[in-house]
């Protein structure tokens, strides 16, 4: 059924479709093909984003609008083959948030669930659920589903974040809900620190049930993570096709940290070339440190710290670092797995 032409269109056949037409009926014989892809065909095409430009549009846009204003101050990450849909991949949304010290992004809540990747300054802060935590380069923060938060800056140095969120997921199943909160910062109803200490410290509370699918532990630090690989790497075990990689992990089930999105974070040592690598979940990466290229589908693109690149589903990757390497990575692969559709491919033996 895949490979097959589709059936031709005869004056006969026309003159039904029009007519089946105003009864909201169409064949299926003419779309078939495109709705059931022998693999992956996606309009999502492979792009890096330079952070140099990047910051700069962004500081401009810190001079056009304030972020109680904006509501949230964020240049949107398309994906060029999917302009104007605010997508940066089929089911993920992306953008790159500012804000400037002093300032607000007001408390709100809704269904996606969004993930923060400190990318820019030191002490910026984000509440969620009443529990305030200190954000710094690299740490890796969550917004579960419904969780009111809103984030300030009491720095003197402008904070900027990478923001993931699922909300075309959330669009395919016409779920969204939202609220905004009656006072820009919600009142604080925890210590900061609390959930990494209930959680993130391989224990339990006793007796913890879990409410939601998404991490109790909000923020993930840069450094330890970033400990972790340096340790991992003295061990010399390198996986072909991801050198060392580490995904973040909810410590109540060691499921993904997030409900539909997948994390990761990985290290590529100086000369390190990849195998040839492809998989279901198309992929936003974030250089943390280190430079190289990357070849997706035979296309080149060159990276150096805070660039940003997207590689589509079912795509070949290929690594090639010049310098020692840190990525940080997401995808829908959280979502895909729970429904049974992720798979991965690999060229090596
Ligand atoms: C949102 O709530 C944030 O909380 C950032 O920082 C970006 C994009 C679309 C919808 C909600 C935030 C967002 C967003």
């Amino acid at each position: 059924m895949t490979n097959k032409d589709k059936p031709a269109l005869t004056t006969e056949r026309e003159r039904f479709y029009e007519k089946i037409d105003k009864e909201h009926l169409a064949p299926l014989w003419t779309v078939l093909s495109d709705l059931v892809t022998p693999e992956p065909s996606s309009a999502c095409v492979p792009h890096l984003w330079q952070y140099g430009p990047l910051k700069r549009y962004l500081l401009e846009s810190g001079g056009l609008i304030t972020a109680k204003e904006a509501e949230r101050r964020v240049l949107v990450l398309e994906n060029p083959g999917l302009r104007g849909t605010s997508k940066i991949t089929t089911s993920l949304y992306a953008g790159l948030q500012l804000v400037l010290p002093g300032e607000i992004a007001p408390a709100h809540r809704h269904t996606q669930s969004a993930l923060r990747f400190v990318m820019d300054g030191a002490n910026g802060h984000t509440t969620v659920d009443g529990e305030k935590t200190i954000m710094n380069f690299g740490d890796f923060v969550i917004t579960p589903p419904m969780a009111w938060h809103d984030h300030g800056n009491q720095s003197e140095e402008p904070m900027v974040w990478l923001d993931g969120l699922d909300i075309p997921m959330v669009s395919l199943y016409d779920a969204s809900f939202a609220e905004t909160f009656d006072q820009d910062a919600q009142p604080l109803s925890k210590g900061t620190g609390d959930s990494s200490a209930r959680f993130g410290a391989n224990m339990l509370p006793v007796d913890f049930n879990a409410t939601g699918l998404a991490s109790p532990i909000f923020n993930y630090p840069y450094a330890r993570s970033r400990e972790s690989l340096d340790v991992m790497r003295r061990q010399e075990e390198w996986d072909p096709c991801h050198g060392l990689k580490l995904r973040y992990i909810n410590p109540v089930d060691g499921g993904f940290a997030m409900p539909t999105i997948g994390t990761y974070l990985q290290l590529l040592p100086k000369g390190f070339s990849t195998a040839p690598y492809r998989s279901t979940d198309a992929t936003i990466f974030v250089v943390t440190e280190g430079r190289g290229l990357t070849i997706i589908d035979g296309q080149k693109f060159d990276w150096g710290p805070k660039d940003i690149f997207v590689v589509p589903s079912w795509k070949w990757v290929t690594h090639v670092v010049s310098d020692d390497a840190v990525l940080f990575s997401f995808s829908d692969r959280a979502a895909q797995q729970k429904l049974g559709y992720w798979r991965e491919d690999r060229q090596h033996n």
